[in-house]
This record gives structure tokens, C-alpha cells and sequence, in this order.
């Protein structure tokens, strides 16, 4: 039937009367009949990327895109004055991420349904996700999300397990969404907890943490500094898994497969700790199914590979054996006995899963029983084999390999900047939609005058269409003639938003003082800090600080505009990412594993100002040396630092003017005035003090290579070129190519 009409009959109207919502109402229905006119079949072996995250954004544009509509749908509703992304916003964007590896964790989904793979998600439905961030007074507040009413894309299944653990007997509920994609629909499977109860919640995160019965699947990530608050994401840990490895069993018996060979039906792929539990879980079903406990362990060890995200020690997960113990007896016994093991093995105490300190290591488990371990960027991937996990390294070489992350194409292309696409089509054709690296036979444009000039004009409708938005959302109005440059992620001390705003005050001094810049710029920040994490929410007060300060001296803001978003999300970046100019990946380097931000950025034609840090590393060897700014302290100098305990912050701050004059602002009057002097002063103290992720050392070099990029931005003809070897060079960071790579080399599907 034709698209048009089908829309009609389920909307049971004439497009030209519907409202938005009628008109959205009629597409989730004509997704719903396409998908189920979708036949395909499925296969011996399965895949099973198990996460704590989920970070899927809204589906209606993607799903429209895979099912090969997308294009076509807009022209019919804009032939009737509707648009559609004002129709796809009525989405409620689900909360169950926080971060790169939660967005990871969808990217993944869409290129292996896209690739045809037969493979699913499996996580948890929380029905609050992550809070949702307010601001008030100048600070983030955490308030509830309540993003599952009325929602649309879960479908409620009729499986359910028992789950035991401890002195509960916890009942689930599976729910799934649709993972639609050339030709394949996969799922992500969402358990959740019958007996939740979304009452017990009064205010943002003040709940009873010991009431597992009702409060399991209310929060991601919910408050770990106490006790309570570490037990109950045991818990979530362990229901996650145990209800994942039930599915997993029941689905191999299910198409006559053999729990004997349960590895040549299933595969797992552990992404982080978080799922780790899921091996001596699979190892305690399949003894309890009569299999020895040496042949249920090799059976598990070939099933199980595990992603390594971050050398970060503190979010390397460790539990307390004695925690584990008390909340899940049955599973710790197994722990013991697989930690016996390698203490039978090895001397070597960094090697136990069960340390000296009575701690369960997680990844050391993972390592040590899994079959494969991968870091996410080349950089990373050798730091891990050359430092952090060089002991394992060393008796498992043939475990260690790296898959660099990437990103997908269809959500942070076609979807976010059709503009854009449709100018490369235009240009090369479509052929690059199987092979993103075609992207590179952009590059014979590269003196084109004319694509030069559409590159140009695209990337300014962009930035006019997040200027309506802004006003929209937050009522602020950005110049869309200034430089918009962007720092969106996490907020981290590592990742540097502070050296951001060092830069952004002494900017706003420098402006004080009659020395102004060349063109306005617009610094947008976007980030979440967690919510116990202090200095990570003194460095957003400083940030919302500064943006009032700004914002309400207009001989200021005339010159310099600081915009922070509230609440960021995958909805935010969408807006975001296609206006972008210059892209802040600024984090010490040896500490971001990898990033996707800065994927997504360059291929948007955003040029990276970035440390050789993560991804960045592999960027910078793409586009070349002339495509992209970089500065800092390279990783092994960072390493050998912290080897050495060299680094004193307060000598910077004594030797280098421009640094306290930066920092000393902090506690002036002006942002007292403004601000909560506890906090104020406790962000200076920190970094004057300690600065953990030396701030200063780099902070030289990231000004004088910023103000290099912005006086470069002022030769229009030049800089598109650099916009130009971007984009052509971003097709290597497509997820198709990292799903190919996962699949060729680890899961074999
Ligand atoms: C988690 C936590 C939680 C406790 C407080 C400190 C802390 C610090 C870092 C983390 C991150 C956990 C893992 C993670 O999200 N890693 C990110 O994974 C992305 C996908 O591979 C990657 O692009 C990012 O570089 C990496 O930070």
C-alpha cells in the first residue's frame, strides 16, 4: 500500500487534518505493520550484550530510517505542512543511560541488526532511569524521570522468572523494545521487577534502600556511599544477570541446542563489571543441570567476553566478599571456588579475584574467565596490555584485543543532520550507507569552491536550529554568527570541563579589559555530574556562574555567551552535535578509554581542539596532522608523572599569571555575588591543592592552541576545507565497522 494512504487508514484521518500527536499516533502504528511484514530467520548461535546502560534516545526517526521510510515519510508530511521531527518530539526519550557506554550499548544494537546478526540486548527497565537534572540556584539539583508512562515502545512479554537470592524470592517481568534493522528486528530485552513499587520513591533519590522488594528497578546507578545503597545495586547486578542467564538457557533448549555445548548457542559479551556476576551465575544454573563443575566452568569460559571501558581505579568495580556473602550466599560459594583456582595457579596476589583486602575484583573475574578481553580504543587497548593489566596480559596474551569504538550512522547522520547527508549524496552517491569509509571519496572536494560554500551554509542552518531550540527549551537566545564551540559529556574532573572554564574566564577578563575577540563565541556545555560527586558539582555551579555573570553584562555577552543545557541527553546532542564547530575533547590524556562525542563531532564537520587521548589518537591519524588541534601532555609523560608523584599544582599556579589570574576569580566578589561560597572556594582549594588530573601543566598549551583555532576560523575557505577532511575521514568510526570487527574476532555469529 502506499505510504501515504496506510498513513491515512491508521491514523483514520486525512494527514492534512491530523495534529501531531493523531499524526504520531499513525506512524507508531504503520511502524508496528511494516515491522511485522518483516521475515527473517535466526540461526544456531546468539548473541547476548548484556549492560547496566541502555542509552537508546528517542526510536521513531531511527526505526522510520531502517525501515527505509524515512525520506519519504517527511516529503508526504511536508507536503501537508507537518514536520516531521516537531511530530518525533513528542517521544519521551527513555532514561537508561548516563554515558558513552550506555549510547555504546545502542549504537551496538542498531549496526547489529542493521548488519543482519542476530543478537540482543539485555538489561534492566528502571522506571526512574537516571535523574533528570534540574537547575536551581546556579547548581544541579536531581529530580525524578518518570519516562515510562504512556510509552509506547515496550511491549510487555509473558516470561517471567523466579528469581532467589538471599532471603528473597523476587518475581520478574520481561519486557522488550524493537531493535529494527535491514531486514532483521532484534530486541532489548528490559527485565523488570513485578513487585516494584513506584510510591516508596518521596522526593528525587529518597527511598528506603532496603526495601528490595519494591525498590529494585527504580534507579540506575542509585547512591553507593553508604551500605544500603551498595547492596541494592548488588542486587540489580545479580537479578540483571540471573534473569539474563534463564533466558539464555531457556532460549538455546527452546530451539533444541544442548547446555553441554551452551557455547555454540550463546554468546555474551559483558559490557563493564556491571553484568560480570553473569559467569558464576551461568556456572551454578548449569551444575544445577547436572553438568560437572569443571565442564560447566569451560563451558562459560568459551561463552564469555568482556569490554574493559575505563582505567579509571575507582570505577573499577570491587565488592566487599563479605556483602556478597550475606545478599547472595549460593553465587559467592561459586566466587570462592573460582578464585581458589587461580590461587592454586598463581603467586601473583594481583592476579586473585579475591584480594588481600576482602575484596571481590570483577574484572579480574571477568579476565581470568572469560575468553576475551577488549579495550575500546588502540591507546587504550595498550594501555591496559602495557600497564593496568599487564600481569594478565602476560599469561593470557591471546585474550587481549582491541575494537575501537565507533558510532551509528543512521542516528548521528541521517537521522540528526539530513542536511548533511543529503548534500553528501548529492556529491558521492549513496553507495558509503554499506561502507562508511567511502566518506573518504569526499575528499577530491576538497578545493571545490562551491561544496566548500554548501558545507558552510549547512553548518549555519544547523547552528540557527539549535538557536530556536535554546530559546525554546531554556528561553536563552545564542548568536548564530558566533564560533559555537562544545564540551557534551559526563561531567568528570578527568574529562576537564574546568580547564574549559579557566579559558572562558580569563576570556571574560580578557573582554573586561578592551581586549576583545575577532568574532563572538558561544560556549555550550552539556554533562550530568553524579550525584554524590562534590567537585564534579562545584565545577557546574562555576559554569552556571559564569553564565549569569556573562549573560547579564551585555557589554560581555556581546563577545562571549556561556550556555550550559539542562538536563543533557540524547535528544540535546542531536541538536547540538550538527551546529558544532569546535568539538572540546580535552580530557588527560591516558584517561578517556575512548570517546564517541568526538566521533559523532567530526563527522558533523566539527573540528577536534583535543589531548592525544582515547579516539582522539586514532582521529588525529585519519584527518592528519593539518586537520585538527592538539595540545597537552602526552600519555606516557601523564603515566610517568603519576608514577613518579612529581606533579605539585601550586607551582603552576605561582609561575604562570594567566592561571591565577583564572583561579583567584573563582573566589572574587564578582561570583560570591552569584554563587555559594562553600563550593566556590572548595573547587579553588581542590585545584590549587591537588588538581588530580593536572589541569595546569596543560592549560598553557590548550590556550594558545584555542586561540590559534579561533583565529583560523576567521579564514572561512580554509577551515571548511578542515570541516570537509573531517567528515571524510569519520566513516572508520561507524559501528557497523566496530560490529564487523567484534563479530569477526570475538562472537562468530
Ligand atoms: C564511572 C564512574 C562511576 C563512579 C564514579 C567515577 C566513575 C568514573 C568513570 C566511570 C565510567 C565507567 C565506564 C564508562 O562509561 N566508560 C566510557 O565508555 C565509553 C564507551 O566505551 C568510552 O567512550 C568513554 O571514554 C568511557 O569513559
Amino acid at each position: 500500500m502506499e505510504l501515504s494512504k496506510r498513513l491515512e487508514k491508521n491514523c483514520n484521518k486525512l494527514i492534512f487534518d491530523c495534529s501531531d500527536e493523531e499524526l504520531f499516533v499513525g506512524i507508531l502504528k504503520t511502524i508496528d505493520e511494516l515491522k511485522s511484514e518483516i521475515k527473517y530467520s535466526e540461526g544456531k548461535k546468539k548473541l547476548y550484550y548484556v549492560s547496566a546502560e541502555f542509552l537508546i534516545g528517542r526510536l521513531m526517526e531511527t526505526n522510520l530510517i531502517n525501515l527505509g521510510i524515512y525520506k519519504e515519510l517527511r516529503e508526504i508530511l511536508s507536503e501537508y505542512g507537518k514536520d516531521l521531527s516537531h511530530i518525533a518530539e513528542l517521544e519521551q526519550e527513555p532514561s537508561l543511560g548516563n554515558g558513552g557506554l550506555g549510547r555504546l550499548a545502542s549504537c551496538f544494537l542498531d549496526s547489529i541488526a542493521y548488519l543482519k546478526l542476530w543478537g540482543d540486548g539485555v538489561g534492566l527497565l528502571y522506571h526512574y532511569g537516571l535523574f533528570k537534572q534540574v537547575f536551581c540556584d546556579n547548581k544541579q539539583c536531581e529530580a525524578i524521570n518518570p519516562w515510562i508512562s504512556g510509552n509506547s515502545v515496550l511491549n510487555k512479554t509473558d516470561i517471567s522468572y523466579t528469581v532467589e537470592v538471599g532471603k528473597y524470592t523476587l518475581k520478574s517481568r520481561l519486557y522488550t523494545i524493537d531493535i529494527i534493522g535491514k531486514n532483521r528486528i532484534n530486541k532489548l530485552n528490559l527485565f523488570d521487577l513485578e513487585s516494584v513499587d513506584e510510591k516508596i520513591v518521596k522526593t528525587a533519590a529518597d527511598f528506603d534502600k532496603k526495601d528490595i522488594e519494591k525498590n529494585l528497578t527504580l534507579f540506575l546507578y542509585p547512591d553507593d556511599s553508604d551500605e544500603d545503597g551498595r547492596k541494592l545495586r548488588l542486587y540489580q547486578e545479580y537479578f540483571m544477570v540471573s534473569n539474563c542467564a534463564r533466558l539464555i538457557i531457556d532460549e538455546t533448549l527452546r530451539r533444541g541446542g544442548s547446555l553441554e555445548r551452551l557455547d555454540e548457542y550463546a554468546v555474551v559479551q559483558i559490557n563493564d563489571t556491571h553484568p560480570s556476576l553473569i559467569i558464576p551465575e551461568l556456572i551454578r544454573l548449569l551444575v544445577k543441570e547436572g553438568i560437572s563443575m569443571d565442564k560447566a566452568v569451560d563451558i562459560v569460559e568459551r561463552m564469555c567476553a568482556y569490554t574493559n571501558h575505563t582505567i579509571l581505579a575507582e570505577a573499577l568495580e570491587k565488592w566487599n566478599a563479605s556483602d556478597i556473602e550475606t545478599t547472595m550466599p549460593q553465587i559467592f560459594e561459586i566466587i570462592k571456588e573460582l578464585d581458589l583456582l587461580i590461587k592454586k595457579k598463581y603467586s601473583d596476589k594481583s592476579l586473585q579475584i579475591i584480594d588481600e583486602n576482602n575484596l571481590v575484583n570483577m574484572a579480574r573475574m571477568d579476565i581470568h574467565y572469560g575468553f576475551s578481553v577488549n579495550g575500546v580504543a588502540s591507546l587504550h587497548t595498550n594501555i591496559l596490555k602495557e600497564t593496568e593489566l599487564n600481569g594478565f596480559y602476560k599469561i593470557y596474551p591471546q585474550k587481549f584485543n582491541n575494537k575501537t569504538n565507533g558510532i551509528s550512522m543512521r542516528r548521528w547522520l541521517s537521522a540528526s543532520n539530513p542536511q548533511l547527508e543529503e548534500f553528501i549524496v548529492s556529491l558521492i552517491g549513496n553507495g558509503f550507507r554499506d561502507d562508511y569509509e567511502k566518506l573518504k571519496e569526499l575528499e577530491k572536494y576538497r578545493d571545490d569552491e562551491l561544496v566548500l560554500n554548501s558545507l558552510l551554509e549547512i553548518k549555519q542552518e544547523n547552528k540557527k536550529i539549535l538557536c530556536e531550540y535554546a530559546e525554546n527549551k531554556q528561553g536563552i537566545k545564542l548568536n548564530p554568527q558566533s564560533v559555537f564551540d562544545v564540551q557534551i559529556k559526563r561531567l568528570h574532573e578527568y574529562k576537564r570541563q574546568q580547564m574549559n572554564v579557566l579559558f572562558l574566564i580569563n576570556k571574560y577578563l580578557d573582554i573586561k579589559e578592551g581586549k576583545l575577540p575577532k568574532r563572538p563565541i558561544t560556549a555550550i556545555f552539556g554533562a550530568k555530574a553524579a550525584a554524590a560527586y562534590t567537585i564534579a558539582k562545584d565545577i557546574i555551579h562555576l559554569i552556571l556562574c559564569m553564565q549569569e555573570l556573562i549573560n547579564s553584562d551585555k557589554t560581555v555577552s556581546e563577545h562571549l555567551q556561556i550556555f550550559m543545557v539542562e538536563n543533557y541527553n540524547v535528544t540535546w546532542a542531536e541538536r547540538i552535535i550538527p551546529a558544532s564547530e569546535i568539538s572540546e575533547q580535552i580530557s588527560l590524556a591516558s584517561k578517556e578509554a575512548s570517546g564517541t562525542g568526538n566521533m559523532k563531532l567530526m563527522l558533523n564537520g566539527a573540528l577536534t581542539l583535543g589531548t592525544l587521548d582515547g579516539a582522539n589518537v586514532e582521529i588525529a591519524n585519519l584527518v592528519g596532522e593539518g586537520n585538527i588541534y592538539t595540545f597537552g601532555k602526552s600519555s606516557d609523560e601523564v603515566i610517568n608523572a603519576y608514577k613518579t608523584n612529581s606533579y605539585k599544582s601550586q607551582k603552576y599556579y605561582d609561575n604562570d599569571p594567566r592561571i591565577k589570574r583564572a583561579v583567584d576569580f573563582i573566589t572574587s566578589n564578582e561570583l560570591f555575588a552569584l554563587g555559594d561560597k562553600t563550593c566556590l572556594k572548595r573547587l579553588k582549594d581542590e585545584l590549587l591543592n591537588k588538581d588530580y588530573f593536572m589541569t595546569f601543566p596543560d592549560f598553557e598549551s590548550y590556550t594558545i592552541v584555542k586561540e590559534q583555532m579561533l583565529s583560523d576560523y576567521e579564514n572561512r575557505k580554509e577551515w571548511a576545507k578542515m570541516m570537509l577532511m573531517n567528515i571524510a575521514n569519520a566513516g572508520y568510526f561507524s559501528s557497523d565497522r566496530t560490529i564487523r570487527e567484534y563479530n569477526n574476532s570475538i562472537w562468530q555469529i
